[in-house]
């Protein structure tokens, strides 16, 4: 077989300024119209440090079927016990197969019971800081739990979007309902307190049985000023829980020992910003209705990982799963411990900023030094000619 000759003299300096162009604006890449970021939920059940669901968490977090992977950029996290769990999860998570390994976490706070966790991938965004939006208290019509608030910038986003996420772990069905509302007054209360053209979204376990719960309707309803209000992205209210109406959007208990899925406890809901056609917006149609007939809906980006509607009160499916296939599957089963949760996910997207990504200033240092490089060869090899 004839090997293809390579070509005999070195780029010409017009071709080689023009590589170094086309280097410094790749279609696709540094040149691109719109960025994403991938944000996501998950009460992960009693997180406490590294043991034998580590495995299975790295292979929902990066497992591929038919070139679908969970993949998140921004993790907001439900149940931590501690700061050495946080730091062990961030570990997981860079050292996953396929992980682009830039995971960090914000430091943990530790209050009444099991605490929300942030995990974000450096790469993606700036993490600005922590604040304590209320505190857990054992009262009867107090949150159970601290609610917090992680300020972050997205990086390579040209109108420099701030973006607020709220982690929230609600009071469970068997408390008293003002412990919900009593959690989703503040965190509404904040929200209307952002500073103007602050993007924000909540990630949780709300542990609502219906959108007529008072805390969701606290979250989401109109009131005197909507700045603070929430909104749902895949726009289905109703009365999810033990109905199959609802059975693509369920997110709870796909595990063992749970019930079966027959609830929606987990949300992403976002302000009506992130909704609006422009600038930082969901990658959706925001507020169409998710559809009733099939998991794989076009219309949105949000997904209940894992959940591809067959599992209707059973245990998630495994074998034969069309979302995420038996392996990942198998994994979300093993991760959700006394039934535990799916992760929920939703795409952000972004007007990129026209600048060379990193790494792009690294490949036109490269064009550049190649350039020269075989300009000095060339000189080299003339007075050895001469
Ligand atoms: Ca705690
Ligand atoms: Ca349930
Ligand atoms: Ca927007």
């Amino acid at each position: 077989m004839r090997v293809p000759s390579l070509p005999r003299r070195p780029f010409g300096l017009v071709a080689s300024a023009l590589l170094s162009l086309l280097l410094l604006f790749p279609v696709g890449n540094g040149w691109a119209q719109f960025g994403s970021l991938r944000i996501a939920t998950w009460n992960v059940t009693d997180y406490g440090g590294p043991g034998a669901r580590d495995a299975d968490f790295q292979n929902v977090f990066y497992g591929a079927f038919e070139g679908r992977q969970f993949a998140p950029d921004v993790l907001l996290g439900q149940e931590f016990l501690s700061q050495s769990a946080v730091n062990s999860f961030v570990t997981l998570l860079n050292t996953a197969a396929g992980s682009p390994g830039d995971w960090a976490a914000a430091p943990f706070l530790n209050g009444p019971d099991t605490d929300s966790a942030f995990f974000y991938r450096a790469g993606k965004i700036a993490y600005q800081g922590t604040s304590t939006v209320s505190l857990g208290s054992p009262g009867a019509s107090e949150l159970p739990r601290n609610t917090y608030r992680y300020d972050v910038q997205v990086l390579g986003d040209s109108d420099g979007s701030r973006l607020s996420l709220y982690s929230s772990h609600m009071a469970s069905q068997g408390n008293p309902v003002a412990r919900r509302l009593a959690e989703a007054q503040r965190i509404r209360d904040d929200a209307e307190n952002l500073p103007a053209g602050t993007h924000f979204l909540l990630g949780g376990d709300l542990n609502v049985t219906s959108s007529g719960d008072s805390a969701y309707a606290e979250l989401t309803g109109a009131q005197a000023s909507d700045a603070g209000r929430f909104f749902d992205p895949i726009g289905t209210p109703g009365s999810w829980n033990n109905n199959p109406a609802y059975r693509f959007v369920h997110t709870q208990a796909p595990g063992a020992g749970g019930g079966g899925m027959d609830d929606r406890f987990d949300f992403l809901l976002t302000s009506a910003s992130l909704g609006d056609g422009s600038g930082l917006d969901y990658a959706g149609f925001f507020g169409t209705p998710y559809s009733t007939t099939t998991w794989d809906d076009p219309n949105h980006s949000y997904r209940a990982w894992g959940n591809d509607g067959t599992s209707f009160n059973e245990t998630l499916t495994v074998t034969g799963n069309q979302m995420v296939g038996a392996s990942v599957a198998r994994s979300l089963v093993n991760t959700a411990t006394n039934g535990g949760h799916l992760p929920v996910f939703m795409d952000l997207r972004f007007n990129a900023a026209a600048v060379p990504e990193p790494g792009t200033g690294t490949l036109v240092l490269v064009g550049v030094l190649g350039m020269i490089g075989g300009r000095r060869l060339a000189r080299r090899r003339h007075l050895r000619r001469v």
